[in-house]
């Protein structure tokens, strides 16, 4: 069986799964697409998806019948609306990050899916596909005894002059934010946050790099450095301390060279670069799942998770290094 998908968002990562669904992975076509600006689902459709409709609204794609399963990759605060409108049709989707932009937005998408009574929500949490975060997970849970520390780094070359303060925790650090609650299995109690002086490539609304320092039910401390003008590449760093030893992400793969009396080797730019296989592996499983009517993988709960987190880090943000207090509700038994 071929899942057909319906794309709402045809820019930057819209583009980029559009040409997975098309060119790299097998049992799923492109056969939507929607985009506010017509002009770029045309111009998917065109380079890669020809026999796709367009749609003017993403309402109207979700209520399509041949579309079987829904992509939202258009900005994060459309997501919510079209996440709900899945669920209502009973269609699959895959949602990129956040699932929503507020925790109380997150929490009436988990309240839909509940209702509904079946898993259909996968949220873009990459990151738990890498095969370097899921060789960390079994380095974790076999060999370095429970964890107490993570020391953490998520560097960006450089950011667009819109990117703002708060952007650093519900854009970027979102994906640290997941991914350590599945690394160790654990659930956040509070966030701090700590700023040296600005990088001089910052500006005045942009505090940059900062420094979140996250505490977890099981008494982990994790600090993570968001620093979004490193200018040197987009590096990615984290190490867990544990009873019997550490482990560390690993480096993605590169040529180690010797030239002109030194050693040398290429640091990535580009996120895209960096999370390439991980975005086919979670791609594969939407369509695995989606093609059986259901979803897997990181949930409209991990979304609301993220979103909580998010929140009360936007409000540290704010608190002087004050600590935050970070409580989720009871979680629903469909998230067990
Ligand atoms: P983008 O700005 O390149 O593309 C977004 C597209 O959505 C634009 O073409 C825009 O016209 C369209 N759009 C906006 N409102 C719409 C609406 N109501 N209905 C239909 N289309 C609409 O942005 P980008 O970088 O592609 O990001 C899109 C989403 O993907 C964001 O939520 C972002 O956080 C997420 N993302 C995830 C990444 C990851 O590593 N998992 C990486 C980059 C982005
Ligand atoms: C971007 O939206 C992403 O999701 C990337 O993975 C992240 O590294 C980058 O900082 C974000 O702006």
């Amino acid at each position: 069986m071929t899942l057909k998908i319906g794309v709402i968002g045809t820019g930057m990562i819209g583009r980029d799964h559009t040409r997975r669904i098309q060119q790299v992975l097998a049992g799923a076509e492109v056969v939507a697409l929607s985009d506010v600006n017509a002009a770029s689902a045309e111009a998917v459709r065109k380079d890669l998806a020809p026999n796709a409709k367009l749609y003017d609204t993403g309402e109207a794609l979700i209520a399509a019948p041949e579309v079987q399963a829904v992509l939202v990759t258009s900005w994060g605060a459309t997501h919510e609306p079209y996440v709900l409108a899945a669920i209502a049709a009973g269609k699959p989707v895959f949602c990129e990050k956040p699932l929503a932009t507020t925790a109380e937005g997150a929490r009436r998408i988990v309240d839909a899916e509940v209702k509904f009574g079946r898993r259909l929500v996968q949220v873009g949490f990459m990151r738990r596909y890498d095969a370097g975060y899921v060789a960390l997970k079994h380095a974790v849970e076999n060999h370095t005894g429970a964890p107490i520390l993570v020391h953490a780094a998520h560097r960006n070359p450089a950011v667009p002059e819109a990117y703002l303060t708060p952007m650093a925790i519900h854009d970027t650090m979102i994906h640290e934010i997941d991914v350590f609650r599945w690394l160790l299995n654990d659930d956040y109690v509070s966030a701090r946050v700590l700023y040296p002086r600005n990088a001089a490539r910052s500006h005045t609304k942009l505090r940059d790099p900062q420094v979140v320092v996250l505490e977890t039910q099981k008494g982990v401390l994790i600090n993570v450095e968001i620093f979004v003008n490193c200018a040197y590449g987009y590096d990615i760093q984290c190490e867990v301390v544990g009873e019997e030893g550490t482990a560390k992400l690993p480096e993605p793969m590169t040529v180690d060279m010797r030239l002109g009396a030194k050693r040398q080797s290429t640091i990535l730019t580009d996120w895209k670069d960096r999370f390439v296989a991980s975005y086919d592996v979670e791609l594969n499983h939407f369509i695995a799942a989606a093609s059986k009517g259901g979803a897997t993988g990181p949930s409209a709960w991990d979304g609301f998770a993220a979103a909580v987190t998010s929140d009360a880090c936007v409000l540290a943000q704010e608190s002087n290094g004050q600590a935050v207090a970070i409580e989720l509700p009871a979680r629903p038994s469909l998230y067990n």
